[in-house]
């Protein structure tokens, strides 16, 4: 599965690697990618091993905010 989440506040490279880092440590998710200019998340994962809302957790916990 493929999904692309909304996050606010990402600004710099530095943004990028910790939310791509979270999403990375979750077991289910295959690649997450940040896109800074767009503030969006491209993430490839198994649905049978990680939910959408343990990746939006991931991130929260990072200090962003994902928009549904
Ligand atoms: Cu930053």
């Amino acid at each position: 599965m493929k999904t692309t989440l909304s996050v606010i506040g990402m600004t710099c490279g530095h943004c990028k690697m910790s939310v791509e880092g979270a999403l990375n440590e979750l077991n289910g998710v295959k690649s997450a990618e940040v896109n800074l200019a767009s503030g969006k998340v491209d993430v490839t994962y198994d649905e049978a091993e990680v939910t959408l809302d343990a990746m939006r957790l991931a991130v929260e916990e990072q200090g962003y905010d994902v928009v549904a």
